[in-house]
């Protein structure tokens, strides 16, 4: 038995190479992809996966659709297999991304036997295992080999994983720049780890919140909802995800001084996701904000915000939040007395 969460720990910290790694790759495959994508005939693009790997794939979603004009959505790998027919009308049209850190999850390799049958147009995946079952069904395989965990909570393997999605989103846009600005995403990582120094040890031993609550909006809700289960599998806390103006219908009802309000801002709805932090703030919540710049938050600023100082575009920096979120889940699980490497009731696939 070694440490409690030395494994998490390790897999955290260690993001910055885990993501060069993976543009690494993307580099050498992206003749290909350019390749496999001049060759569909398509009306649309399904990504899917389950747990972690579903919430990437509403990120992907999004960002996808906004940068390169096709319409995407995420589902959950199941409701393909339960409801495949009416959740693609046209699969002769539809190309299919399958993403799964283990590339084994039954889930998600049922969805890719089903699209198939029912005459999908093509699958391509995004996996941490290149020689996995869903790879090898995949006609084209984005891999984040150095992103393998011991961990059973995904946290390197997610953020490597969706840097894939966004590199796949900046080259099928034709956007080089978006995609060399990509690259400066390693560094910044390390140039926000090394600003953060306590705060999350700080806020994550505070055994006085009792539940989490994580705000984000267009492509940062994926990225709230991966915190939410972040925070569930590591620290076993009450966490919930929404869409910032969402809260106010009804979730607000549960604030109290034991709640804790994360705010994932972006840049296009900063005014008014700042308004609902302050009420919540006023309703007794704590307040973490999470801010590409900390010196926009006017009139009202939180009492305690995380600068990005990436420079890097609104879009292209939603997965910074995450590591430090992270690391928030980590010292609340030790907190507790809990193993962060071994979340409650958990394996790291599920194979039904
Ligand atoms: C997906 C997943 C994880 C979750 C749990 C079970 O696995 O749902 O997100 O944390 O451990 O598996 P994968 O298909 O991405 O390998």
């Amino acid at each position: 038995m070694g440490t409690k969460g030395q494994h998490t720990l390790a897999e955290i910290t260690t993001q910055p190479e885990a993501w060069a790694d993976a543009l690494q790759a993307f580099e050498a495959r992206q003749d290909e992809l350019k390749k496999s994508w001049a060759c569909l005939r398509l009306q649309r693009v399904l990504f899917a996966g389950c747990g972690s790997t579903h919430y990437l794939s509403q990120t992907a979603a999004f960002l996808f659709q906004s940068l390169t004009g096709v319409p995407a959505r995420a589902c959950p790998s199941s409701e393909i297999v339960l409801f495949g027919s009416q959740i693609m009308p046209d699969p002769g049209r539809t190309l299919l991304v399958a993403i799964s850190r283990s590339g084994t999850t039954t889930e998600t390799l049922n969805a890719v036997e089903r699209f198939c049958r029912l005459g999908g147009q093509a699958v391509w995946t995004i996996t941490c295992y290149p020689n996995s079952p869903l790879a090898q069904a995949a006609d084209l395989v984005l891999p984040a080999q150095a992103a393998q965990e011991q961990s059973v909570a995904q946290t390197r393997s997610f953020t490597s994983m969706l840097l894939l999605a966004q590199a796949l989103t900046a080259a099928l846009a034709g956007d080089a720049a978006m995609l060399e600005r990509l690259r400066r995403l390693p560094g910044a990582l390390n140039d926000l780890s090394g600003r953060l120094g306590d705060l999350p040890r700080q806020l994550g031993t505070n055994l006085d919140i009792e539940r989490i609550y994580f705000l984000g909006g267009g492509p940062l809700y994926g990225v709230a909802n991966e915190a939410m289960l972040k925070t569930k599998e590591m620290s076993l806390t009450h966490a919930e995800a929404y869409h910032p103006l969402e809260f106010r219908h009804g979730p607000m009802s549960m604030v109290s001084e034991h709640t804790l309000v994360v705010g994932l801002l972006s840049d296009s709805g900063l005014a008014e996701e700042l308004r609902v932090l302050a009420e919540m703030q006023q309703l007794g919540a704590c307040i973490l904000a999470l801010a590409e710049d900390g010196s926009v938050l006017t009139p009202w600023r939180p009492e305690t915000v995380v600068e990005l100082r990436s420079g890097l575009e609104e879009w292209e920096r939603g997965l910074l939040y995450l590591p430090v979120l992270q690391r928030l889940a980590y010292h609340r699980a030790l907190a507790k007395g809990l193993d962060p490497d071994r979340p409650n009731n958990l394996t790291a696939v599920v194979t039904l």
